[in-house]
């Protein structure tokens, strides 16, 4: 159903029938909350997040579109995750498809404002569906409907904030021995050493090159594992930003860095190019694995 959240901002709220659950705010098509069956959180928000346009709220899934972090001349990560989306059809049908998946279909179209800031006429169609097992696939349909023959170039990422017992016990899976661009070292490029990918002492900013399909983030304490499975998405960004950028943060917890993991599905190496009439398609799917992969 829609409801009316913090500050008037609507919210979608999607509830699977063994009862997990997801929450959409309409501004950017922004997931807040994914719970599994039993009603954990699975997602990190944070406790200062402010729900205020056009500040994005910290956590969850912020969708970055048309642009990754600071590469290009828009805002950081773009503007679509802060705008107001709509109902792909008004008003929203919640329908349930053929695998007992509920979803929810949201649009964005550039406005006047933002034809200013990037000159080209584009059609954004997200869906949001929780299936079995509390199972969440994200699916952007991105077009180019630019009627002067232009095409259009984005870089793209679902930057999900992971709900981790503490940093310190978490491994990421499936990013050994990739070429990755540091962000902490002016964005140069690195081999990864280690085995897995462990947080030890300082901010973590990697942007992982040519990555699996499938990637896993162990939470060593609760025994849970996230498994991440993408398509269109062959780039992964991981980021803690420990405790000196957290201070920084006004809208993020001091202590909060000890309780979360971004690990985003992205395209940045290779940028997307789209002529008129052309459609790019990224996809998402995050599910829980209540034991760890590797017992
Ligand atoms: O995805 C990692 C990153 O690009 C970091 O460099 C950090 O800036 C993070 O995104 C948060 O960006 P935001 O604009 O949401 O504060």
């Amino acid at each position: 159903e829609v409801v009316k959240a913090i500050n008037g901002l609507e919210k979608v709220v999607l509830r699977e029938i063994q009862g997990s659950s997801v929450e959409i705010y309409l501004y950017g098509a922004h997931v807040t909350s994914w719970k599994n069956e039993q009603g954990e959180e699975l997602l990190f928000l944070s406790s200062k997040a402010i729900f205020k346009p056009p500040k994005p709220i910290r956590g969850g899934i912020p969708i970055c579109f048309p642009q990754f972090s600071n590469l290009g001349s828009l805002e950081a990560h773009g503007f679509a995750r802060n705008r107001l989306w709509g109902f792909d059809d008004d008003p929203p049908p919640f329908p349930v498809d053929a695998a007992n998946k509920v979803f929810t279909d949201l649009i964005l179209r550039p406005t006047k404002e933002d034809f200013k800031i990037w000159p080209h006429s584009f059609e954004y169609r997200l869906r949001i569906a929780l299936g079995p097992g509390a199972n969440l696939m994200m699916t952007s349909r991105i077009r180019n409907t630019n009627t002067d023959g232009k095409p259009f170039t984005f870089t793209f990422a679902y930057h999900t904030y992971f709900s981790v017992s503490d940093i310190s016990e978490v491994r990421v899976e499936g990013l050994e021995t990739l070429d990755y661009l540091d962000n902490c070292k002016k964005r140069e490029r690195f081999t990864e050493q280690g085995d897995s990918i462990t947080f030890e002492e300082s901010e973590v900013d990697k942007i992982y090159l040519s990555t699996p399909t499938k990637i896993a983030v162990m939470d060593h304490e609760k025994k849970r594992t996230f498994v991440i499975r993408k398509e269109g998405l062959p780039d992964a960004v991981v980021w803690n930003p420990w405790e000196k950028k957290s201070k920084a943060m006004v809208d993020f917890g001091d202590e909060e860095y000890k309780h979360m993991l971004c690990v985003e599905a992205a395209t940045v190496e290779k940028p997307i190019t789209l002529k008129p009439g052309e459609e790019w398609r990224g996809r998402q799917q995050l599910s829980i694995v209540s034991k760890k992969l590797d017992s």
